[in-house]
């Protein structure tokens, strides 16, 4: 069989002291780390759009790489891609996989045959899966690209726009089920707007709910068992797009009743958008009941728009791994690097480099998190903090006992507050950086 990455290698675990740039330093998948593989602790994911199909264009100039695969034909070139995609996952140690419908296959001239390419390309997708041990972590349909969606999708002021748009989600979620995917994604690539002088903000949110709730229907009518996702962002490709942020998200599922079945995807740039930490946005999904599943990225602090960059800082993915932990671990979620290679590495090799960059920084984060839990300080000082709540008229509120009178004799005969403790953020940062650098 064709080799599409002759530069490389199959990556192995060689430790913390190896000189080998194509060898892992921290993940090793099949070590058993509290009580599971770290392959199943972080559910490692490519994202088809970067790494298959994204060839190093902006805004300034064309792609400074050949994605092509050597293909001829749009489906030819496809089905090369699929197989490099495999390739590639095998050589990186990379269980799973996610994917856009117009990653996988090209969108034709109607949508009769855009949809027969998905039909052929995912028995294709189906066998290498099978192959490969691979498995499909989400699904997700690009209503973002075509410019039948300028003004939106769901939230299009066309219902023709909308009638599309729901006919694509239906296909992609269709496809999703065939390929046993575990999740399905809604990011609302075009679903804001620019200005509000041409905008109907009611109704169109009024719209995007109902598309959700038919479609998130449909998959269960079909047997789609998995979570669904919304995937926050704040801007990007419109200025006030309406999903802005964890909790405006959780605000909008509970108004329209979508609460129940949809969960969030929680990308670390656009965290870092909407002026949160990546740790925050999973803080928020995660005392709502909604932690899902994780894009795996980083942005750059000195830049403001989305740059997609492979995850190197330890420092979040200690507290991003935390928070997963916290949250239980991942159930149908998982880690998926919706990261790209910047424009200037353009050889496939660097593709490797960024991917072992990328699972290193989780894998030791991972580590990292399970350090900091043993230790225990940070716990112990959060429960310390919230002790009051655990006795006397702290107890009551607790209980949600307490009556306001009550809350009043109390503040009048205690006179002023003399309870209040140091916050100690400083002692507190101090012990994860002497976890870091023990
Ligand atoms: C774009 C989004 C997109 C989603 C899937 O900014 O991150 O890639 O993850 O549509
Ligand atoms: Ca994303
Ligand atoms: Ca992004």
């Amino acid at each position: 069989m064709k080799e599409f990455f002759p530069s490389i290698p199959y990556v192995k675990y060689e430790g913390k002291d190896t000189e080998n740039p194509m060898a892992f330093r921290y993940y090793n998948p099949d070590e058993v780390i509290a009580g599971k593989p770290m392959r199943e602790h972080l559910k490692f994911a490519m994202a088809y759009w970067h790494n298959m199909c994204a060839e190093g264009t902006d805004m300034f100039g064309v792609g400074t790489v050949d994605k092509s695969y050597g293909g001829g034909d749009p489906m030819e070139q496809a089905k090369n891609k699929a197989m490099a995609a495999f390739e590639f996952m095998d050589k990186l140690s990379i269980d799973y996989f996610c994917f856009h419908d117009r990653d996988i296959a090209p969108e034709g001239a109607t949508l009769a045959e855009s949809n027969a390419r998905l039909d052929e390309i995912t028995d294709f997708i189906k066998e290498l899966m099978e192959k490969h041990n691979k498995k499909l972590l989400w699904g997700t349909a690009n209503c973002f690209n075509n410019p039948r969606y300028m003004h939106g999708a769901g939230t299009a002021p066309n219902a023709d726009v909308f009638a599309f748009a729901a006919a694509q989600i239906k296909k992609a979620i269709e496809i999703t089920v065939k390929l046993g995917g575990k999740g399905y994604v809604y990011w609302g690539g075009r679903e804001g707007y620019e200005t509000l002088l041409n905008t109907d903000m009611g109704k169109e949110l009024d719209n995007m709910a109902y598309l959700l709730k038919l479609t998130s229907e449909y998959g269960r009518s079909i047997g789609f068992d998995g979570d669904y996702y919304i995937e926050p962002k704040p801007k990007e490709p419109t200025k006030h797009q309406y999903d802005f942020d964890a909790a405006t998200v959780c605000g909008f599922l509970a108004k329209y009743g979508l609460d129940k079945d949809f969960k969030l995807n929680i990308e670390a740039n656009h965290a870092t958008l909407a002026g949160h930490t990546f740790q925050h946005e999973l803080n928020v999904a995660r005392v709502n009941g909604a932690f899902g599943s994780i894009d795996a990225n980083q942005g750059d602090m000195l830049l403001g728009w989305d740059t997609d960059q492979f995850p190197t800082n330890i420092y979040d993915t200690i507290l991003c791994m935390l928070e997963v932990i916290k949250a239980g671990g991942f159930t149908n979620g998982g880690l998926n690097f919706d990261a790209k290679t910047r424009r200037g590495s353009y050889d496939y090799a660097d593709m490797a480099y960024a991917y072992i960059a990328g699972m290193d920084a989780f894998a030791l984060g991972l580590r990292l998190a399970l350090k900091v839990i043993e230790d225990g300080r940070i716990d112990e000082f959060v429960k310390t903090r919230y002790a009051s709540y655990e006795s006397g008229i702290g107890e009551k509120i607790s209980n949600r006992t307490a009556t306001i009178e009550e809350l009043e004799k109390y503040a009048l005969e205690m006179g002023e507050v003399k309870t209040n403790i140091s916050g100690k953020q400083e002692y507190l940062e101090n012990i994860i950086n002497r976890i870091i650098f023990a």
